[in-house]
């Protein structure tokens, strides 16, 4: 017979071992689930940038892209899941949505399917003005812009208004987009205006982001990414061709183009809103 004391020793001996083993099963079991998945907390986080990554050796798909880092789940297994087959496997369109198949591919949108996300607005009307193609309604692509030679580095605004008067508010956050001017990588003329310089008790962070714009020299660079919510990015890279002052109100740098081009203005001279100055640069292939 065990005495009390000695009972409740006993029981709490067997709550302890109980504890360890229970730990030692729960310790146990976390590490097998990682060891098959060494990523879970990858999970939820979009799992593709179309830059910022190594492999995939697809020559023909690098040609198209203009990249030598895509990273995604290999073209021909995204093909044969899709079904598409024939000559044509990548500039083909069978949904007729106006985007071929390898940017249905790079794009992450359904090859199939001329609305991927199902807001009646085609995947190539989407993306050629630049709206999101796989988040429905009027969800814009997220767009910064980079100019290495001058420390820029700033989101672009989708402005609602091509009137550079009503472009304040925009201007507080980021460089801004003229409505209906060509969205990024688009055929047509990208037209994109940014502070100078602005009133010292003026509201925001970019006041003076393109205070040295004159520096800019032809053949200089300027990098334009935007990303989908699905994690798609895409690079843009337009080199400057020409630069120039003119009018407040010269509607020669609103004409439109063929290819995609870029046009920064900002007012000039530095400190006064009196004129614009122009850097005009087209895309490289
Ligand atoms: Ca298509
Ligand atoms: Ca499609
Ligand atoms: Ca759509």
């Amino acid at each position: 017979m065990l005495s009390i004391s000695e009972n409740l020793k006993f029981q709490l001996k067997k709550v302890a071992l109980l504890c360890i083993l229970f730990l030692a099963v729960f310790g146990l079991s976390f590490y097998v689930v990682n060891f098959f998945d060494p990523h879970p907390a990858m999970k939820n986080k979009p799992i593709v940038a179309v830059q910022g990554a190594k492999l995939l050796s697809n020559p023909e798909l690098q040609k198209r892209a203009g990249k030598d880092n895509i990273n995604l789940v290999a073209f021909d297994d995204w093909a044969k899941i899709n079904k598409l087959t024939g000559g044509d496997i990548y500039d083909g369109d069978p949904d007729k949505d106006g985007l071929p198949n390898y940017l249905e591919y790079l794009h992450g949108t359904d090859p199939n399917n001329p609305d991927t996300d199902g807001d009646n607005f085609s995947d190539g009307t989407e993306i050629s003005n630049g709206y999101d193609p796989d988040s429905k309604g009027d969800a814009m692509t997220i767009v910064s812009i980079k100019i290495d030679k001058l420390g820029v580095d700033a989101p672009m605004v989708w402005s609602t208004t091509d009137v550079e008067a009503n472009m304040e508010k925009d201007l507080e956050s980021g460089l801004a987009h003229f409505m209906k001017t060509a969205a990024p990588g688009q055929n047509g003329n990208l037209i994109v205006s940014g502070h100078s310089s602005n009133f010292v008790w003026a509201k925001g962070g970019y006041n003076h982001i393109f205070e040295k714009l004159n520096d800019l020299q032809v053949g200089d660079l300027v990098t334009i990414q935007t990303v989908q919510k699905n994690g798609r990015m895409f690079e843009y890279q337009y080199k400057i061709t020409d630069k120039f002052v003119t009018t407040a109100n010269d509607q020669k740098i609103f004409e439109n183009t063929p290819n995609p081009t870029l046009t920064l203005s900002t007012c000039w001279p530095l400190g006064t809103n009196l004129k614009r100055l122009i850097v005009k640069a087209e895309i490289v292939k």
